[in-house]
């Protein structure tokens, strides 16, 4: 059999926004490679939608591009309501659109429409030809019912049969931060020769004990990470008579480039420039690969400014606009300034000391102060008697009529 695998499809996302029509563009684009792959079985891992309760116009794209997908129903898959479905597809539902079991999930509106067959806690097998495959699935869980969930319905995969698990989620080796009920690679069920796992957006394809561990990731970039920019959106196709996988790109997707710049002892101007010549190289990259889409490029900015410089003064709107008709730039600026830093620092100091308050604000007067580099203009410690005397008469008269 051949098995097209997809996931994260997130449909709506960024909706009413520039960006809106993304995930329909490349969720159409997708399912044309799929169609010349002639499968005999599409398996969708969760989050189809991006909101549990998207509204009528993502609903009309999505029938929309739900409706042009042309594989034939071969294996004559029905759904839960007898149906045969228009789309030969199984899916699960996942945390986005997860609802409990008193609502219908978008997932199931889809479902009684024909374009797949939902299962949860269950499994289906498909047969052609002398061969057969079980498919079982759970929706996406919290994290901290998974495992008593999955304990409960406990899946047996069947002797002799090729068996695959759907999952919708987190997994502790592939993220940063864990909790302690997070699944783990380790503590997967066991006794399937694959485990697909929707949530995560980022591809990925390795040997467990028993067989592999599959993630297709998603079809569209959600969170901008660094993880998902450095891969390509796609799908798999599966193989299971050849066990082979092989992993297809979406064409033309909209790129993400995260660009990590760090600065020592730079001024402003100097990083304004060297930022936009970043951009450009960027640009000119994408301009090579033939992407006629408007990029987005994240740049996070840190280091330490040169003294008397201000981070306040990197213009990013400048930057953003200069950009405008050939990227979506978003720029987290976490530059330092030495003088703040310094300051800061002595005020730790002072305090550590006991310093009394009218000194500790006395000392942060000056601070401030010198790093608007007037304080040679004036008497600074006049200055700040007038204003601890409330005396603004007095202190006009200091700074202006020096
Ligand atoms: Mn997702």
């Amino acid at each position: 059999m051949k098995i097209a695998i997809i996931s994260d499809w997130h449909l709506g996302l960024n909706w009413k926004t520039e960006l809106e029509m993304d995930s329909f563009i490349q969720l159409e684009e997708a399912f044309k490679q799929i169609e010349t792959e002639n499968v005999d079985l599409v398996l969708c891992a969760g989050d189809l939608f991006d909101k549990q309760l998207p509204n009528h116009e993502v609903y009309f794209q999505a029938i929309k591009v739900l409706n042009k997908i042309n594989i034939k129903n071969n294996i004559e898959l029905k759904n839960k309501f007898g149906q045969l479905l228009k789309i030969p597809m199984i899916g699960i539902i996942g945390n986005h659109e997860y609802r409990g079991k008193d609502y219908i999930s978008t997932v199931e509106l889809l479902e009684i429409i024909g374009f797949l067959k939902v299962i949860h806690a269950e499994n289906i097998k498909i047969e052609k030809e002398n061969e057969k495959i079980n498919i079982f699935g759970i929706s996406g869980l919290p994290d901290s019912l998974i495992k008593e969930i999955l304990n409960k319905w406990n899946p047996k995969p069947i002797e002799n049969e090729k068996n695959i698990l759907l999952l919708h989620q987190s997994i502790k080796e592939y993220l940063p931060f864990e909790t302690e009920d997070m699944l783990s690679l380790s503590n997967l069920p066991k006794g399937f020769n694959l485990i697909i796992n929707g949530h995560l957006h980022w591809n990925t394809l390795i040997d467990l004990e028993q067989g592999k561990f599959l993630m297709p990731g998603s079809t569209v970039a959600t969170q901008l990470k660094k993880i998902e920019s450095n891969n390509k959106k796609g799908f798999y196709i599966y193989d299971s008579k050849k066990e082979e996988y092989k992993y297809i790109e979406i064409k033309n997707t909209r790129q993400i480039i995260y660009l990590d710049l760090k600065y020592n002892n730079k001024t402003i101007s100097e990083i304004k420039y060297n930022i936009i010549e970043k951009i450009n190289q960027s640009l000119e990259k994408i301009k090579k690969e033939n992407i006629n889409k408007k990029p987005f490029i994240r740049i996070k900015i840190k280091g330490e400014l040169e003294d008397g410089f201000f981070s306040k003064d990197l213009n990013i709107s400048y930057i953003e606009k200069e950009f405008q008709e050939k990227a979506y730039i978003s720029i987290s600026n976490k530059l330092e300034e030495k003088s703040i830093k310094e300051s800061v620092e002595k005020l730790k100091d002072l305090q550590k000391n006991k310093g009394n308050i009218f000194e500790i604000s006395k000392e942060i007067f000056f601070e401030q102060l010198k790093q608007t580099k007037l304080n040679n203009s004036f008497d600074t410690k006049r200055l700040f008697e007038a204003l601890y005397n409330k005396d603004i008469e007095k202190a006009k008269e200091i700074i202006f009529k020096n």
